[in-house]
């Protein structure tokens, strides 16, 4: 019986740095033509002998395939890189992180030049792109057509998650969930602090504080539950007038310990604001209403 090969739509990928480099990989082991370029040249001969075709430069990249995946350090250098080549009729997609104003400029930038735009958020570090079993994915946003005609593609290296046609929220959703992900590392950090000078192993505390954390993740649907109402108070199990009046303990436990509060102690001055509002029978969340301007 004969077999139909299906043609692997063939991919430029500009960027071989630690991202660059794993898509690379996840590309070639799926069988996709791949036309890499980047500006150390070392970079790019590791990368062929893996199977890549290596262009001479960034506008040749460009002019060999539709397809067109930029992994670079910063927007600026997006725009350093793209700058002599020929975008028209490209289909290109923005892996590099940025802010959402840049990502819409870039959008606003690159239909200048007659190509189609979408714009990437990476939720995932190097070792787990490629791996489907690791969580990785992408958050993409702008052109839908764009996204839906190389979504099998798109989808070799990481899981694919598109959230709009503004080309902005892909940042948006991965420095939202990356900050998130600060405050919960700054929370781990706190921890850590206050039994360093103990005879406690900081290995015996990590599985508690993950499962703690763990624990805690869920409450998140509540708060977007009491956002979306407009009622602080649905659901509330621990109000903000007891958990206000609970912080002296970590504040006294943070001094006894020779721990700076100064990563606990914007948080809690956030809940004394909102609580001398005469929010005190509210859950956390009117804190938010604090932060945006
Ligand atoms: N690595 C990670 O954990 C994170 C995970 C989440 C997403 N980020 C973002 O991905 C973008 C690329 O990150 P990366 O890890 O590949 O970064 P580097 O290893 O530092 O490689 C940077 C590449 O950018 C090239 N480059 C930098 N400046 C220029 C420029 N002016 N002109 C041309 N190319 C430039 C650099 O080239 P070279 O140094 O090898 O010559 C690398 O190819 C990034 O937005 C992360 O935030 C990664």
């Amino acid at each position: 019986m004969a077999h139909e090969t299906v043609e692997k739509t063939p991919v430029t990928l500009l960027g071989l740095g630690a991202m660059g480099a794993a898509l690379a990989r996840a590309w070639l082991a799926a069988g996709h033509p791949l036309t890499v370029w980047n500006r150390t040249p070392a970079r790019a001969a590791a990368i062929s002998a893996e199977g890549a075709k290596v262009a001479n430069s960034a506008a040749e990249a460009v002019a060999a395939n539709t397809l067109v995946v930029v992994c670079l350090l910063d927007d600026a250098s997006v725009e350093e890189v793209l700058a002599g080549a020929d975008l028209a009729g490209r289909d290109l997609v923005n892996l590099t992180t940025g802010t959402p104003a840049q990502a819409r400029a870039r959008a606003d930038w690159a239909r200048e030049r007659g190509a189609r735009y979408l714009d990437g958020g990476i939720m995932a570090v190097p070792p787990m792109i490629g791996v489907p079993d690791a969580g990785g994915y992408v958050f993409y946003s702008g052109s839908r057509e764009l996204f839906e005609r190389h979504r099998e593609t798109l989808a070799v290296p990481a899981g694919t998650t598109y959230v709009g046609p503004d080309a902005g929220f892909a940042a948006l959703h991965d420095v939202a969930l990356l900050s998130a992900m600060y405050g919960m590392f700054a929370g781990a950090a706190h921890a850590f602090a206050l039994i360093r000078r103990e005879d406690i192993d900081p290995a015996s505390l990590a599985p508690l504080l993950a499962d703690w954390l763990v624990a805690m993740a869920p409450a998140v649907h509540q708060t977007a539950d009491q956002l979306r109402s407009g009622d602080y108070t649905k659901g509330v199990v621990s109000t903000l007038a007891m958990q206000v009046a609970g912080t002296p303990s970590f504040l006294r436990t943070a001094e006894e310990q020779g721990v700076s509060p100064e990563l606990l102690s914007p948080y809690f001055a956030l809940m004394r604001r909102r609580l001398a509002e005469g929010s005190g029978d509210e859950d956390l969340t009117g804190v938010i209403d604090l932060l945006v301007r």
